[in-house]
């Protein structure tokens, strides 16, 4: 025997500690009962029982089972009839045919993902779960027929041909001889498919509708508003589950069988299903639903709650984080969203393409309690189309201690910040403070302006530590960056928490935005969105969602129900000497294609 090599045992020790650390931690965190990820503060199990209480992840791991149940029986059933046929015949072009089946295995995942988009945009068909369901079969049967291929190799086809001589018929000689032979490898492709769909975001964040959310796009929509070790407890189930799945794939595949398959299997699909057993199950009944497609940090789950009472209906939240998202799911169609909060710019566009629906003003009382200087705006003459939600401005916020006052654009390319500057994930917004700083407007169509911004924004990469759209404020609370170009609200709530922290509209000029609620055109409950967006309007609401959001009410009786400290906040209401220097960012048109290309230049240079 040979000696080991010294050393060998911690370099792989290190090399297992590298590959598992991350999902470790996660799993460590989930029982931890401190909310704040970064210290261990007690055992608790908790955030699982919170899991398994929050009707959002009920509703999000019923979808996912339902998709994955459906996925498998069908990628299965298909899959193996192809592995079969192949097995038992000789196709002209056989190499090519093998290829083509095992091709989408290695295709990037994103690739197929807007190419299924756009065929079920072609088809016309709704987003949800028909879709969802289509596209896991489709990535999924290839694995089903390479697996269930690898079983019939072992297989004597003599078996058959004898069922065949002593008289069954073709079918009856599948059913009693060939699938009881390779039922292992038929399972073993079945728990396969199982794990595959049930942990496919990709595809799936381009393919869903509202209420076909799984619960990997639940876990992610979950993250980007922060995240809670209630996520940590959802993500190591799944974790565990799909382990036991693959884990009993592989002994099938390997010809072992009996306790040790059935009991992990039926483990898996306890984890998955205990959430229904321990926490109230989703009612099953048809309920009047809402689907709300919102910026993140937009809405509070309390004000959704009180929706929910008082119209004793469902609704349904995804979130995005920007502009350029939410034009691509109302341009793509069919996304069945009933209420969406787009900015100014983007009510503009969408009228335009003849992509949202009149309001019905008669459902719409509390309509008087709007502050008349947001409404009959230049993006929506007489409010034909959208109501104004919330408003707000782009600036800076910073760690005072660490940078001094800060009173322009100008801080954002200091390069004594070099890795503490954090950029909005967003091109008009990047490009748009660029322009700013020279003395430009955010909406200047001349492409000469629009190459030097996206020049400037090249330069300054290497100080930047991250661009992001969602959670900035975190960011700048943790000090992992000391500048962050962000939106005033979820600052302001930085600077609350933080006196270190302060707020600016740079000296050079801003953003200035009114994001507003609007309904799609193809939206499957108008009625209920009515009642959603008057209910949005009625004052004591709009306070609610200035308060626990802190961007600035477009609501003139919501004003009094304000505390001082957020009226006084001039981060959430600047005074008129501010505003003066800001400007909308404005539907430009064709030049828009100059910006996209010129933010993907950005985002792609080294
Ligand atoms: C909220 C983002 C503010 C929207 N997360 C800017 N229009």
């Amino acid at each position: 025997m040979r000696a080991r090599p010294s050393g060998l045992a911690a370099v792989s020790a290190l090399v297992y500690l590298f590959l598992y650390a991350p999902i470790l931690v996660l799993v460590a965190f989930s029982f931890n009962a401190g909310r704040l990820s970064a210290e261990w503060t007690g055992f608790t199990l908790d955030w699982y029982a919170r899991a398994a209480r929050n009707p959002q992840i009920l509703a999000a791991l019923r979808n996912s089972l339902r998709v994955a149940f459906t996925a498998t029986a069908l990628a299965t059933a298909i899959g193996t009839a192809a592995a079969v046929a192949f097995h038992r015949y000789r196709f002209r072009r056989q190499p090519a045919l093998d290829g083509l089946v095992t091709l989408p295995i290695v295709v990037p995942e994103i690739v197929m993902a807007s190419s299924l988009l756009l065929l079920f945009a072609g088809l016309r068909l709704r987003l949800g779960f028909l879709t969802v369901v289509l596209a896991h079969v489709g990535f999924c049967v290839s694995y089903a027929v390479v697996v269930v291929r690898a079983r019939l190799s072992g297989f004597d086809r003599s078996l058959e041909e004898a069922a065949a001589d002593l008289g069954a018929r073709p079918a009856r000689a599948f059913f009693r001889v060939t699938l009881p032979l390779i039922a292992p490898g038929v399972l073993a492709a079945a728990l396969l498919v199982f794990s595959l769909s049930i942990d496919d975001y990709v595809i799936t964040s381009f393919v869903a509708g509202v209420g076909s959310t799984t619960l990997p796009i639940q876990i992610y929509s979950m993250v980007k508003s922060g995240v809670s070790p209630e996520i940590n407890a959802v993500s190591t189930l799944l974790l565990v589950a799909t382990s036991l799945l693959l884990w009993t794939a592989s002994r099938l595949e390997q010809g072992r069988r009996g306790w040790g398959t059935a009991l992990p299997v039926a483990a898996a699909l306890g984890l998955l299903g205990a959430p229904f057993v321990l926490g109230r199950g989703p009612s099953g009944s048809e309920e009047r639903v809402l689907n709300l497609y919102i910026w993140s940090n937009y809405i509070a789950p309390e004000t959704i709650r009180k929706f929910e009472q008082r119209q004793r209906a469902r609704v349904n939240v995804d979130l995005y984080d920007s502009n350029e998202a939410i034009l691509a799911k109302v341009q793509a169609g069919n996304a069945g969203y009933d209420v969406i909060c787009p900015s100014n710019y983007v009510i503009q566009i969408l009228q335009r393409q003849g992509l949202l629906r009149p309001l019905d003003r008669s459902a719409l009382p509390h309509l008087e309690n709007a502050d008349p200087r947001f409404l009959d705006r230049d993006f929506d003459r007489g409010n034909r189309f959208s109501i104004p939600y919330v408003w707000g401005t782009t600036g800076i916020g910073y760690v005072k201690s660490k940078t001094g006052k800060v009173d322009s654009w100008g801080a954002l390319w200091d390069p004594r910040f070099r890795g503490r500057i954090l950029m909005l994930d967003d091109g008009r917004e990047a490009l748009g403070a660029a322009l700013k700083w020279k003395g430009g407007s955010y909406n200047t169509t001349d492409p000469a302006a629009i190459r030097a911004a996206q020049q400037l924004l090249v330069q300054q990469k290497p100080l930047v530590r991250a661009y992001n759209s969602s959670n900035f404020e975190d960011i700048l609370l943790s000090r992992d960056v000391w500048l962050a170009q962000g939106w005033n609200g979820q600052l302001a709530k930085a600077i609350e928490a933080d006196p270190d922290l302060d707020y600016v509209v740079p000296r050079e000029g801003s953003g200035m935005f009114i994001d507003s609620l609007a309904i799609p055109a193809g939206a499957p409950h108008p009625a209920l969105a009515h009642a959603f967006i008057d209910f949005t309007l009625e004052a004591e609401v709009a306070a609610e969602i200035c308060r626990t959001m802190r961007y600035s009410t477009t609501n003139r009786a919501a004003l009094p129900l304000l505390p001082e400290s957020i009226r006084r906040s001039s981060a959430i209401f600047p005074p008129d000497g501010v505003l003066e220097r800001t400007e909308t960012i404005q539907d430009i048109g064709e030049a828009t294609l100059l910006y996209d290309r010129a933010w993907t230049e950005v985002k792609t240079s080294r």
